[in-house]
């Protein structure tokens, strides 16, 4: 059996168009607090418009500030542009209200296609999520009324046992780099959890990655070498592989775990099928430890943790240039990192390639400091 992931990406996207064309509804994301579930149980496809690539952005500059976020303008870019399939495809953009670029974003966006916002509260005590619950009922009137469908329990409970089920497969995924030397490189894992957003066939996603995982345990690493082992934190990474995780890489580390939107924000925790199931939704999302909310104290509780389960040398937290919540929070994870024993560097960079060798020469003084 061939693991081709992107292949099944690439059927999947020509599929999705076929969909649409049949007349089935496209709900695009920006966001890991976007709850798929109720796009799915609506019988929609929910689909990830974070866009990775730095050719839209120059589209962008005519209304978005130069020194935005480049996932911002690179998202908003596409919109303006008209060159992403996913983009035109969406009938419906769900936004959150997570950091002040991409909700002035979502302003603008409205010119384009209809978008509908979440109001993701900016705590996650009792009141925040007695606000995020009322935002899940919210959205579920929302989309049974545009969408004309009925959501119901019963569709409900089946929608969360296949998305619990992806997660637990993505967990064990992630798990097999606990073992040293890890079976898996971080590029592959990368590829994998960033080809995963954009598959919708759950199914034939979940049965590839099954016996992907049990080829991966079959591997004979019985002559592959110790590398040093990094942990990769911070903003989302899809933008910036190229120039971090290969070259990570090419300078002869392992990339162990991701703790970011590509990775465990996105399929840490499950959600209960028992009791009021738009109440587990609401707290299972509001449990992403991501830097847009006040006291996000998950997070660097994540990173010891991980420090230790994964026996990393090194923390790496990519900022992407203009994202404050993120780069506000580099002192907390540096704390965290030395205290858990590893070494911490932060990285600040865009989608650009100008800082390709810039780059390069940071990675390797950083992993020459873990000899
Ligand atoms: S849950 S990480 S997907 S908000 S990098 S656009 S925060 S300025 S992508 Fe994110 Fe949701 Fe959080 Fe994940 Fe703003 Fe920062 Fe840009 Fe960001």
């Amino acid at each position: 059996m061939k693991y081709d992931f992107i292949e099944l990406k690439k059927r999947n996207s020509l599929a999705l168009l076929d969909l649409k064309a049949k007349g089935k509804s496209i709900v695009g994301t920006f966001c890991t607090y976007s709850p798929k579930e109720l796009i799915y149980a609506a019988g929609a496809v929910p689909i990830s418009l974070c866009a990775y690539d730095e050719s839209p952005i120059n589209a962008a500059h005519a209304e978005l500030p130069r020194n935005l976020c480049p996932l911002i303008k690179a998202s908003y870019g596409y919109a303006v542009t008209k060159k992403c399939p996913y983009m035109n495809a969406s009938d419906i953009i769900i936004g959150e209200t997570t950091c002040d670029g991409k909700k002035k974003m979502y302003e603008l966006l409205a010119k384009h296609k209809e978008v509908h916002v979440l109001e993701l509260p900016n705590m996650t005590n009792k009141r925040s999520l007695e606000l995020w619950i009322d935002e899940m009922k919210d959205f579920k009137d929302y989309l049974e009324k545009r969408l004309d469908v009925k959501i119901t329990d019963e569709k409900l409970k089946e929608t969360i046992e296949i998305f619990n089920e992806e997660r637990d497969v993505l967990n064990k995924l992630m798990d097999l780099a606990k073992l040293d030397p890890s079976p898996i490189s971080g590029s592959e894992m990368h590829q994998v959890l960033f080809a995963s957003d954009f598959i919708y066939d759950k199914k034939e996603k979940i049965k590839m990655l099954c016996s992907y995982i049990e080829a991966l345990k079959q591997k004979d690493m019985s002559k592959a070498k110790h590398k040093k082992r990094i942990i990769i934190t911070g903003c989302p990474s899809g933008g910036v592989y190229e120039k971090v995780i290969k070259q990570i890489e090419e300078l002869g580390a392992d990339v162990v775990a991701f703790e970011n939107c590509t990775g465990t924000k996105n399929f840490k925790n499950n959600i209960s099928t028992q009791g009021d199931l738009i109440e587990n939704i609401a707290k299972r999302y509001l449990k992403i430890p991501c830097s847009v909310m006040y006291k996000n104290d998950a997070r660097s509780d994540i990173i010891k943790n991980f420090i230790t389960e994964y026996k990393a040398d090194g923390v790496i937290d990519i900022v992407l240039s203009g994202c404050h919540t993120y780069a506000i929070e580099t002192n907390k994870i540096k704390e965290a990192s030395k205290e858990a024993g590893a070494s911490y560097m932060s990285l600040e960079t865009d989608y650009s390639k100008q800082d390709v060798g810039q780059i390069r020469t940071r990675l390797e003084a950083f992993l020459e400091f873990l000899d």
